[in-house]
């Protein structure tokens, strides 16, 4: 990915306040490792850089070098600027954040624009190959281990592990400049995908037994009631990542994971598709967004049977509008 050039660096080199970059609430490994990332090398070239999240780092992120450094937000904190990464805009942070001047770094499809100091690129493979190519654009003499490290979580996160369609040439020579740099992809791999707890195992059972097919087959969802974190001691970050059981049947196209959120009221919606259903046409037609493979929204709903309904009826008219049947 070739660029002319990035103004958001430009910006950051003349920058003398205070800096808070954030997360998404519940932070995935890109939103994390992204941030992180970004400290780092922030904190390397003597900015005043803090970095900030409305949720505790989860367990299964806590292995990202400094993530114990991350600022449990709202902080009651003004800051001269706040840079939000991984998300579609400040909204996203699911708090309230006092900056004076907002910038977003992110890959994701649409969302809010703030100026022309926002670094966006929906073709990238994860946020944290944008905070790549910034560093390489500023200063790659100050990349080391950590950074690497914390650019590669996000990386591997976002391509599942270098399986998802954003997986081209681009993604495995980012990949082998951040091995150079000292990131080691099986250390990475054990810290995501083999500490799971016994608590988690039985919320996946729990969340299978509810595992639904649709639309003939071509349509997949769980459902994760609230009672289920209750009844396994599981926590709510457990819940990250099931939807790619139902995306991995045989002959589904959609997948999604239906989550209640009793505390916000609402019901916190996944969407994963495989090859040609767009699923970002479908969060974004019940309020949300994101990437033609994966998306998510939050719907308000009395009942269960009602936010299924809303669910499964944008889904159906998704299908219909690409054409999508049985082959
Ligand atoms: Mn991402």
């Amino acid at each position: 990915m070739k660029r002319e050039s990035i103004p958001l660096i430009d910006f950051l080199k003349e920058f003398k306040g205070s800096l808070l970059i954030l997360t998404h609430e519940n932070p995935d490994g890109d939103a994390l490792g992204s941030a992180m990332a970004l400290y780092l090398f922030l904190k390397k070239k003597g900015k005043d850089v803090y970095v900030g999240c409305k949720d505790e780092v989860p367990h299964f992120l806590d292995f990202i070098p400094h993530s114990d450094e991350v600022i449990k937000l709202p902080d009651g904190r003004f800051y001269d600027a706040g840079i939000i990464v991984d998300a579609s805009g400040f909204y996203r942070a699911g708090t309230e954040v006092k900056v004076a001047k907002r910038i977003r770094i992110d890959h994701h499809v649409g969302g809010d624009f703030y100026s022309r100091h926002d670094y966006i690129d929906p073709k990238a493979p994860a946020t944290a190959s944008l905070i790549y190519e910034l560093i390489k654009a500023w200063d790659i003499s100050a990349m080391d281990k950590e950074i690497a490290t914390c650019i590669y979580a996000g990386l591997a996160t976002d391509t599942g592990f270098f399986k998802y369609s954003n997986t081209n040439e681009y993604t495995f020579e980012l990949a082998r400049e951040l091995v150079r740099y000292g990131a080691d992809p099986n250390y990475v791999y054990r810290m995501f995908s083999e500490r799971e707890s016994l608590s988690k195992m039985k919320l996946i059972s729990k969340v299978l037994d509810t595992l639904t097919l649709y639309e003939d087959g071509l349509v997949a969802g769980i459902t994760i009631f609230d009672r289920f974190f209750k009844e396994t001691g599981a926590k709510y970050s457990d819940s990250e990542g099931l939807v790619n059981y139902p995306r991995s049947l045989e002959g589904v196209e959609v997948a999604f994971a239906l989550i209640e959120k009793p505390d916000e009221g609402v019901w916190k919606v996944s969407f994963r598709s495989k090859v040609e259903v767009d699923v970002s046409k479908i969060a974004e037609r019940l309020g949300g967004g994101g990437h033609k493979y994966a998306s998510g929204c939050k719907i308000k709903a009395s009942s269960y049977e009602e936010a299924l309904d809303k669910v499964l009826t944008e889904i159906r008219k998704q299908l219909q509008l690409q054409k999508i049947a049985h082959r």
